[in-house]
């Protein structure tokens, strides 16, 4: 009896980017995240392209991939919401809370998030977690704050490192830059992100629990999983 070798995580994200495609709504405009899982979505929507209208996209990396395909890309002002929104996480439990911004895109993740009835989270199964918190955290912040913030991380236990790109401070498609936080245990997604998004400086904390998932597919071995 042969077999099959395990699938790559590649290939797990190209089995829930296809997936995803059922969610789309012909003739509307779709929210479209950031990543590599969902570059594997964006390159599926293109079989469908004349099926929709556009997107509204959360990152300059995702908008140039769409209208490389022939997607529309529409600013979010130009929608007053979307049926769906389609995007990756770094981090996603059973409720759906996520972690996200590894992408560096979590801003703008988050505003097209809030314009859409629903949110599909499309991962490998290796984002699914019991709870948050494994992942370093993202939160997008004005430079001017960044070291106020982490010390009010060190305070929550929290140790909170600038990301570089190339040795100096990533600049995020808004401008700011971005810590990622270990060592955090957050236990409580909702009150976490409504407490550090009011810190002076933060521009965005990469907890979707307010913009959490309504439903989440996950490629796993035995193919693609609707894990709520
Ligand atoms: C994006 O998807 C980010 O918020 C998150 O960090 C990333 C996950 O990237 P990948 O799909 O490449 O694992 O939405």
């Amino acid at each position: 009896m042969t077999t099959s070798s395990p699938l790559t995580q590649d290939e797990l994200k190209a089995l829930v980017g296809q997936a995803a495609l059922q969610y789309v709504v012909p003739g509307d405009i779709v929210g479209v995240g950031t990543g590599s899982t969902v570059n594997k979505f964006i390159d599926a929507l293109a079989g469908m392209k004349d099926q929709i209208r556009g997107a509204v996209s959360s990152s300059i990396a995702s908008t140039e991939r769409l209208k490389a395909l022939g997607i529309a890309v529409f600013d979010a002002n130009d929608v007053e919401s979307l049926a769906v929104y389609i995007d990756g996480a770094d981090e996603v439990d059973g409720q759906g809370y996520m972690v996200k911004g590894g992408g560096a895109a979590l801003t703008r993740e988050k505003i097209v998030a809030a314009l859409a009835r629903r949110f599909v989270c499309i991962v490998d199964e290796s984002k699914l977690v019991p709870s948050l918190g494994r992942f370093p955290l993202p939160v997008e912040v004005i430079p001017m704050a960044a070291q106020h913030i982490g010390r009010r991380f060190a305070a929550l236990g929290g140790e909170a490192r600038l990301r570089l790109k190339d040795g100096e401070p990533l600049v995020t498609d808004n401008g700011q830059h971005i810590l990622d936080v270990t060592g955090l245990s957050i236990t409580d997604p909702l009150a976490f992100e409504s407490e550090v998004n009011q810190w002076p400086g933060v521009v965005t904390v990469g907890v979707f629990a307010h913009q959490k998932a309504s439903v989440c597919l996950m490629g796993t071995a035995q193919g693609v999983v609707k894990t709520f």
